[in-house]
């Protein structure tokens, strides 16, 4: 998946894909010889193995640097929420403890045993943790970052995979200044323990290293966003998808991001949609498939962190009552999808238009000439793309009033 030469070269296109070029090739020419038709096994095909897709992260460093209350920030979790990894507990177990995100079981995140004992041997280590499942290591450390995390860092980096250094519990450290000294310069004083970090770092044998000052009490303050987008960026398109996917909704940004990636899936579910699950929409003389497009607004609502189990994390950390949340939501949103509810939301109406314009920049590289394509494609993508701007703007207002002082 990415990675070849061919692959960047469709990352550089106005629609980075989840396709391989050579899959976007095939595309193309079974369209132009046997239309959607032609095309739904490998659609179908892509979304399963999109749907398969795992993401697993291994969080390690010293017992009490607060990894558990990382993860759970991570996953949108306070450390009291049900499901959360208990926090403040110590380390009894040698095996990696997964903890899988609340709605995308697939991406999961690896409590590791801690690393502090004087006997600790990166190599036997990270054996023992049969590190090749991960897809990076976040090494966490409060004040300095110790040899065993500089050892552990080369080994990682010498099997070929990934590390970021994340200094925690960064509050800790402003609060204390702000005794000490009344009045504190926060940019200055994170950008000095920023300087000692990295400088510390380097002078042991890691060359520029990166260091990211989080709060995981905070986690739309200091570093925790820009961590967020380190990994994101270093992640190729399919692994890429479902961490933003998986993101807590930190901010309006993370609600864009997610909502361009969730864009991209229309299509495919689009084109999934005729054949033999057509029946006709109640309300229009038009057939579609209503499972894949109540499926699709399903996920749509899930990712976008809309769903009443995201309602409630979000009320929980936002310290206010999850029915205060709802009230800036649509009634049918909150229930079950139905054909009923999608008309009552009125995504099914006929003044959803999309323009040429933007239906063609999600088509261009493949196919053409898709917007002739049948009525049921078309009903699908219309009512899709309207569901999904509507979501989005929700999930925006939502937060707003999550997070507004009172
Ligand atoms: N102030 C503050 N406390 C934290 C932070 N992260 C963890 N803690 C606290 O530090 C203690 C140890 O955290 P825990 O997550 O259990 O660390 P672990 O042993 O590495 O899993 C707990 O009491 C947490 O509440 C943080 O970012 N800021
Ligand atoms: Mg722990």
């Amino acid at each position: 998946m990415g990675g070849s030469s061919s692959s960047e070269q469709v990352e550089e296109t106005e629609t980075p894909s989840f396709f391989t070029q050579e899959e976007l090739n095939k595309l193309k020419s079974d369209f132009e010889t046997g239309g959607l038709e032609k095309v739904k096994p490998l659609i179908q095909k892509k979304i399963t193995d999109l749907d398969k897709t795992e993401l697993n992260i291994a969080v390690t460093g010293e017992s009490g640097t607060g990894k558990s209350t990382f993860i759970n920030a991570m996953r949108g979790l306070r450390n009291t929420d049900p499901g959360a990894a208990k926090s403040g507990t110590i380390e009894t177990t040698k095996e990696p403890i997964g903890y899988s995100h609340p709605t995308l079981p697939n991406v999961r995140y690896w409590d590791l045993p801690g690393i502090g004992s004087p006997e600790f041997q990166a190599a036997r280590y990270l054996t023992e943790m049969k590190f090749k499942r991960f897809d990076f290591f976040i090494i966490i450390s409060t004040f300095r970052f110790k040899e065993n995390d500089l050892n552990l860092a080369k080994e990682i980096k010498r099997l070929g995979k990934k590390f970021y250094f994340v200094r925690s519990k960064i509050d800790v450290d402003l609060d204390s200044m702000r005794k000490e000294k009344k009045v504190v310069n926060e940019e200055e004083e994170l950008e000095k323990i920023r300087i000692d970090c990295v400088t510390r770092l380097a002078a042991k044998g890691i060359p520029d290293p990166t260091v990211f000052l989080i709060s995981s009490f905070e986690p739309d303050h200091f570093d925790f966003i820009r961590l967020n987008e380190g990994l994101e960026g270093d992640l190729n398109n399919v692994k890429k998808r479902i961490f933003v996917l998986a993101l807590p909704n930190l901010s309006v940004e993370v609600v864009q991001k997610k909502n361009k990636i969730l864009k991209k899936h229309i299509w495919m579910f689009a084109t999934l949609s005729g054949g033999l699950g057509a029946v006709p929409f109640p309300g229009f003389s038009l057939a579609c498939d209503i499972g894949i497009l109540i499926g699709a607004i399903v996920y749509f609502r899930k990712c976008l962190d809309l769903d009443d189990a995201s309602l409630q994390r979000l009320a929980n950390r936002a310290g206010k009552p999850v029915e205060k949340l709802k009230a800036t939501i649509k009634a049918p949103l909150l229930g079950e999808m139905t054909p009923d509810a999608i008309m009552r939301l009125g995504w099914g109406a006929a003044a959803v238009t999309v323009s040429a314009l933007e239906f063609a920049l999600d088509f261009v590289p493949v196919l053409g000439s898709i917007f002739g394509a049948g009525s049921s494609f078309l009903m699908t993508y219309k009512i899709l793309s309207a569901a999904l701007k509507d979501l989005t703007d929700i999930a925006g207002r939502v937060m707003k009033v999550a997070f507004e002082t009172d």
